[in-house]
């Protein structure tokens, strides 16, 4: 077992190059990687020469967004998963792409999205109609919602302000971080990591796991998870050590949310940790950095506010002393 870049022997935080490496070596190979790379290039190209997009240059984000499952079988018929909705990745890619930033909104196939949080809970099919017998139309009740996020979400897309990337497992969120991460590199602190994904904490080696369904005749389920290994360390130390990195927690038990992300910050040296419990992580976040913890509330007075408004709008003052400390 050895440390990266040695740094194992310094920080609280040593990272077992050997289970990365076996991690990502036997991970099922990621579909389309070469055409997820070259989008990846294209956007960063786009967004960081003063020539393209607005004329101007970009700060980049890249926001993780849903929860990982974990496959059981190779030909997957059954899998681990978690209850991450999606939201706050999706709100928070709003507000970001609001403020001017390019974002790279990683995010867990079927679950929430950047502009379609307005639009009714009424299936898809309901929300259209024929008139008589003419083409077909968005019902009047829903046409306001559903006018509004076509248009932001085509705009924000038109002017390369949004690449959607997806993942269903978690081999394939942290390979296509990992492509990420590498692609941002060379942005230094402009770039940053917003990781609101909600990532498994273990999982089935692929390759100790059975390729064809689990067979219930063969009694009581006995499965042995392994660790999913800390790339939260990787990502600071080697994929993109000077982008701006913001991790979450959450915990269920408010006793030990605070001491668990102070404990991350030290760990995974990130600029802040976003704490949330679950039951409340729509209403109020603590943002835990070395500078003190702050409490970021959704302003109730105001019908339909997000606590991702008042939050990214904290983490965009805090990347902006960032880039400015890093140029000085
Ligand atoms: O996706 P969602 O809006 O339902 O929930 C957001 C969240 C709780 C997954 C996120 O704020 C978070 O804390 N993510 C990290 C979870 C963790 O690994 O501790």
């Amino acid at each position: 077992m050895s440390s990266i870049n040695g740094l194992g022997r310094e920080g609280p935080a040593p990272v077992v190059e050997d289970e990365i490496t076996s991690f990502f070596g036997s991970a099922p190979p990621l579909k389309d990687s070469e055409k997820i790379f070259e989008k990846l290039n294209r956007f960063i190209e786009l967004n960081s020469s003063p020539q393209g997009g607005d004329g101007g240059e970009r700060r980049i984000v890249c926001v993780t967004s849903g929860g990982t499952t974990v496959p059981l079988e190779q030909r997957c018929v059954r899998y681990i998963d978690n209850f991450s909705s999606g939201n706050r990745g999706a709100a928070s890619t709003e507000y970001f792409v609001k403020a001017g930033y390019a974002v790279i909104f990683l995010y867990r196939r079927g679950t929430c999205q950047p502009y379609c949080r307005s639009l009714p809970d009424d299936p898809f099919l309901e929300c259209f109609e024929f008139p008589d017998g003419s083409d077909i139309q968005v019902r009047s009740s829903h046409s306001e919602a559903v006018k509004r996020a076509v248009r932001d979400q085509q705009a924000a897309v038109a002017e390369s302000r949004l690449l959607k990337l997806p993942f269903t497992n978690i081999f394939e969120y942290l390979q296509t971080l990992q492509l990420i991460g590498t692609a941002l590199k060379d942005l230094g602190p402009d770039a940053m990591f917003y990781l609101a994904a909600a990532v498994s904490d273990f999982y089935v080696p692929w390759n100790s796991m059975t390729e064809h369904k689990i067979q219930s005749g063969a009694g009581p389920l006995d499965i042995r998870l392994a660790q999913v290994p800390k790339m939260l360390w990787v990502l600071r130390t080697k994929w993109a050590p000077s982008a701006f990195c913001i991790s979450f927690k959450l915990e269920t038990d408010s006793k030990i949310l605070l001491e668990k992300a102070g404990m991350a910050l030290r760990k995974y040296k990130v600029h802040a940790v976003v704490a949330n419990e679950l039951l409340t992580r729509k209403e109020e976040v603590v943002v835990v950095s070395t500078d003190g913890n702050v409490l970021v509330r959704r302003d109730t007075d105001k019908p339909g506010s997000d606590v991702e408004d008042p939050l990214i709008r904290l983490i965009m003052d805090r990347h902006s002393a960032y880039i400015k400390e890093s140029h000085t």
